[in-house]
């Protein structure tokens, strides 16, 4: 049996972090838009939460971030001449444009792609796919320099697997990890992956949502777990409930959270919860452990309550067996229900023993909580030995990165400052510089 443990990798907020609205479906992201974001505070939130897991014990990575205002992709929709002069007319012809390509969006990186510990793949390796993102323009245009990063980081083929990202229509609508969760007796055995989905692509009759969009199809998920060559019988699909997703729940990982035998999630989060749990019981079979399926009650806690607190995007770590820590939002201890709710769960018979509660404030103004920001990778020893060192969390690099941001990032930032070509020069001398302190080598454009 295989020795393996759960990594997460945080993105790192990029110094463009700004508040557009550009996420329709996405209540926090509309309802901030237009207000003034702070990228220096940003990053630094997310830097504290990925240090206080490392010190805590957990392998945590740090993914960097991309290259924004996005200049190739306003060439390629038909801007020219200098940078200056393209940023200038973008803001002039199409400043919500302008705005896409500035999105800080890939530090969300639960969407940078679907990962399939070595423990589920038929070559035993760890596979990577980049999602396509394809609902949301400005995310639409992360998966290559995603899939570069990746590939930056995880770089022996012996050991990892990339594909590139699915076709990028609706059909194929991919939004990675935000949809996905794995079970498992130990992170280095054969698991479950657990697919939710927003709709199906080729069944027009099959329930979607009316108002907001499902932005991930069942066709997606399965092409995923063909890919990545999975077990048919470890695989488990569920749709998720199209009523949630029409009052805000634009991911699953906004009502639902699972880690090795307990899957937690809200009582209207999928579409046929009794076949969710037989489906997921059946997969499990006569597992070492026991499966906890951990049920919160409306009554409990409403569907509003869950999108304005985050309470299920929350990160679930595993301390040992049944023993599990949950990091949420500073959000959760201002909602009462929430609290009351946490409270009591840990105070009962489930693994979860522990909250930890971490200010995410710029994070969660446009949508993303602790589990957006995470992208999780099970990883054996000799996988972990394989990563790139530089990537992961310690002492060192968290005084890095620290200084890195006082050098290069501001501290206010309005939707006007995305075409001053000034904030472009400081965007590319900070990732400049970063390449060199995680050793990723050219994964920008600008760099080549
Ligand atoms: O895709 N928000 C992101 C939030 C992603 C959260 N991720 C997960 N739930 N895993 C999104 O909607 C807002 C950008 C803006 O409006 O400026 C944004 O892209």
């Amino acid at each position: 049996m295989n020795i393996a443990t759960e990594a997460n990798f945080d993105g790192l907020v990029g110094p463009t972090h700004n508040y557009s609205g550009l996420s329709f479906g996405n209540v926090a992201s509309l309802n901030n838009s237009a207000r003034p974001s702070n990228p220096k505070a940003a990053a630094k939130q997310g830097l504290v939460k990925m240090k206080a897991l490392a010190d805590m014990g957990f392998v945590q990575g740090v993914l960097a971030p991309h290259e924004r205002p996005h200049i190739p992709t306003l060439r390629r929709l038909g801007f020219s001449g200098t940078d200056a002069y393209i940023l200038e007319q973008a803001a002039k012809q199409a400043p919500k444009l302008l705005a896409a390509v500035s999105s800080a969006s890939c530090m969300w990186t639960a969407n940078a792609a679907t990962v399939s510990p070595s423990g589920d793949t038929s070559d035993k390796r760890v596979h990577f796919t980049p999602a396509n993102l394809v609902n949301k323009f400005h995310r639409s245009i992360e998966h290559e320099t995603t899939g570069a990063i990746l590939q930056a980081t995880f770089s022996d083929d012996k050991h990892f697997a990339h594909h590139p990202a699915l076709p990028s229509v609706d059909h194929f609508g991919d939004e990675g990890a935000a949809n996905h969760t794995r079970f498992c007796h130990g992170y280095g055995e054969q698991g479950i992956e657990f697919f939710v989905y927003g709709m199906e692509a080729f069944n027009y009759n099959a329930p979607h949502p009316a108002k907001f969009p499902a932005r991930h199809t069942l066709e997606a998920s399965q092409a995923v777990a063909r890919r990545h060559g999975l077990s048919a019988d470890q695989v488990v699909y569920a749709q998720q409930n199209p009523s949630v997703i029409d009052a805000g729940v634009f991911h699953n990982d906004v009502i639902a959270v699972g880690n090795r035998n307990a899957h937690f999630y809200h009582q209207e989060a999928f579409l046929d919860t009794a076949k969710m749990k037989q489906d997921l019981l059946t997969a499990w079979g006569d597992r070492a452990s026991k499966f906890h399926l951990i049920e919160v009650p409306s009554d409990a806690v409403s569907v509003q309550d869950c999108i304005q607190s985050y309470l299920f995007n929350s990160q679930l770590l595993s301390r040992g067996d049944d023993d599990m820590v949950l990091v949420v939002p500073g959000e959760c201890e201002n909602n009462t229900a929430v609290w009351t709710y946490l409270n009591s769960l840990v105070a009962g018979q489930s693994p979860i023993n522990e909250i930890k509660v971490f200010d995410l404030k710029q994070s969660m103004s446009n949508g993303g909580g602790p589990a957006c920001l995470r992208l999780r990778v099970a990883l054996t020893q000799a996988e972990q030995a394989a990563i790139n060192p530089s990537t992961l969390m310690n002492n060192t690099l968290f005084e890095l990165l620290n200084t890195w941001v006082d050098k290069h990032y501001r501290d206010e930032l309005h939707e006007k400052d995305l075409a001053d070509p000034q904030l472009l020069i400081e965007s590319r001398n900070a990732l400049d510089e970063l390449t060199q302190i995680m050793n990723l080598g050219s994964v920008y454009e600008f760099q080549r």
